[in-house]
C-alpha cells in the first residue's frame, strides 16, 4: 500500500464503488513475462483479483473469454468456471463491466482474425467472437471490445488495405445483427493501435477508427475505447482523442494507463507519465458527463511481486481521484479563472458568424477586421499554463 502522511492520506482520495474503477483480469492477473524474459509473478485466479479489487475500492472487472475459461476448456467445465465466478461477482458486489475476445494469443490468429487472408481463420474469429459475446451477456457487460492486436501486416504486399477494410467491416455488421438478434442490449467499442504486435495496425488511431464507424452499418451501436498508450505511441494527445471522441458521442469506454512517446505499448500505472494530459484527460471525463467506467488496462512494473500488483491498482485510482479534485480547484482558483478570461477561452464557445446569408456575407468581406489590430493582442498562455503546473505541483 502507498504510505503518506497527513493531507496525502485523506479519505477524499479512497475510491468507492460510485467512482465507477473497474480494471481488465488481465492487468493485475499480468504475470510480469516481457519479450526478453519470462513470468516474474504466478498466475492469479480471477476470483481473487476480483476480491481483491473489490476491497480495494473497484466497482467491477474486464474480461477476454480467455481470462476467465482457458482456450479449449470442454464446455462442462466452462460452465463450472463461469459458475464459480459469478457467485464471486455476486458475493463482492463487483460487476463485468466489459467484456472482449482474444483474439490475438493463439497462433490460428498470426495473420489476423477478422482481417486474415485466409477465409477459414475469419471464420473461426467470428465463430469465437460469437461465443465470447455470449459469455460477455450471460456475465452481464454493457459494452463489448474490439482490439483488432493481429489486424495489420508487417509485409506490405501481404494484404490489400481496403480488402482488409471490407473484411473488418463485414464482420462488424455480422456481430451488429448478432448482438441485436439475440437482445443483448450491447453495445460495441473499437480500441484503435497503431501498431504492436502488428508492424502496422489497421485503424491505428481514434480518427481513423471513427471514420471507419461511419461506414458500418449499425454505426449508431458502435463506439469507440481508446487507450491512454496507444494515441500517445502515435504522438498523439490523448486528452485531445478523447475529447473529439466526446465530441461525436462515440466514449463507450475508455483504458486509462501512463506511457511515455515513443515506446512499446508500456500499459503503466494511469498518471504515472505526462500528468498534464492525465491531469486534463480526467477533467474532461468529470466535466462531460462521461458515466462509463474509469477502466485501467495497466499493469504491475516486472520488478513487483503481489504486493506490489495491489500498489499498482490502488496507485491507478488514488491518482485519478487527486486529479479529480485538482480538477475541482482549477474550477474555482480565481488566479486560474482570471487567466482563462485573458485567455479568451470562454470566447471560442461563441459562434464566429453565425448562419450562412449573403448579406453577413457581404458585411463581413466589406469589414473583415483590422489584422494588425488583432495581431497584437497576447494571450496570456504563458501565465495560464504555469498555474497549471503550479496546481499539479501542489502549490496552489
Ligand atoms: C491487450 C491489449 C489491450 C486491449 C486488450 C483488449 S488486450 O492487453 O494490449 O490494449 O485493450 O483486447
Ligand atoms: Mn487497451
Ligand atoms: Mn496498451
Amino acid at each position: 500500500m502507498v504510505v503518506s502522511g497527513g493531507a496525502a492520506n485523506s479519505e477524499a482520495y479512497r475510491p468507492t464503488r460510485a467512482n465507477k474503477f473497474t480494471f481488465g483480469l488481465w492487468t493485475v492477473g499480468n504475470p510480469g513475462g516481457d519479450q526478453f524474459g519470462s513470468a516474474t509473478r504466478p498466475r492469479l485466479d480471477p476470483n481473487d483479483s476480483v476480491r481483491e479489487l473489490a476491497e480495494l475500492g473497484a466497482y467491477g472487472v474486464s474480461l477476454h473469454d480467455d481470462d476467465l475459461v482457458p482456450f479449449g476448456t470442454p464446455s462442462a467445465e466452462r460452465d463450472e468456471i463461469v459458475r464459480r465466478f459469478k457467485k464471486t461477482l455476486d458475493e463482492t458486489g463487483m460487476v463485468v463491466a466489459m467484456a472482449t475476445t482474444n483474439l490475438f494469443a493463439n497462433p490460428v490468429f498470426k495473420d489476423g482474425a477478422f482481417t486474415s487472408n485466409d477465409r477459414g481463420v475469419r471464420r473461426y474469429a467470428l465463430a469465437k467472437t460469437m461465443r465470447a459475446i455470449d459469455l460477455g451477456a450471460e456475465l452481464g457487460a454493457k459494452t463489448y471490445v474490439f482490439w483488432g492486436g493481429r489486424e495489420g501486416v508487417e509485409a506490405m504486399a501481404s494484404k490489400n488495405p481496403s480488402d482488409a477494410l471490407d473484411r473488418f467491416r463485414e464482420t462488424m455488421d455480422f456481430l451488429c445483427e448478432y448482438a441485436i438478434d439475440n437482445k443483448y442490449g450491447m453495445r460495441f467499442a473499437m480500441e484503435p493501435k497503431p501498431n504492436e504486435p502488428r508492424g502496422d495496425t489497421f485503424l491505428p488511431t481514434v480518427g481513423h477508427a471513427l471514420a471507419f464507424i461511419n461506414s458500418l452499418a449499425h454505426s449508431e451501436m458502435v463506439g469507440l475505447n481508446p487507450e491512454t498508450a496507444h494515441e500517445t505511441m502515435s504522438g498523439l494527445s490523448f486528452y485531445h482523442g478523447v475529447s473529439q471522441t466526446l465530441w461525436h458521442k462515440k466514449l463507450f469506454h475508455i483504458d486509462l494507463n501512463g506511457q511515455k512517446i515513443g515506446r512499446f505499448d508500456q500499459d503503466l500505472r494511469f498518471g504515472s507519465e505526462d500528468q498534464k494530459d492525465a491531469f486534463f484527460l480526467v477533467k474532461l471525463l468529470e466535466e462531460s458527463g462521461y458515466d462509463g467506467p474509469r477502466h485501467f488496462d495497466a499493469h504491475a512494473y516486472r520488478t513487483e511481486n503481489m504486493e506490489g500488483v495491489w500498489d499498482f491498482a490502488a496507485g491507478c485510482m488514488r491518482t485519478y481521484m487527486i486529479l479529480k479534485e485538482k480538477a475541482k480547484r482549477f474550477a474555482t482558483d480565481p488566479d486560474i479563472q482570471a487567466a482563462l478570461a485573458a485567455s479568451s477561452v470562454a470566447e471560442l464557445g461563441k459562434p464566429t458568424v453565425g448562419a450562412y446569408s449573403a448579406a453577413v456575407a457581404a458585411e463581413l468581406k466589406a469589414n473583415p477586421g483590422d489584422p494588425a489590430k488583432l495581431a497584437n493582442r497576447g494571450y496570456g498562455n504563458e501565465r495560464l499554463d504555469q498555474l497549471v503546473i503550479e496546481l499539479l505541483m501542489g502549490v496552489r
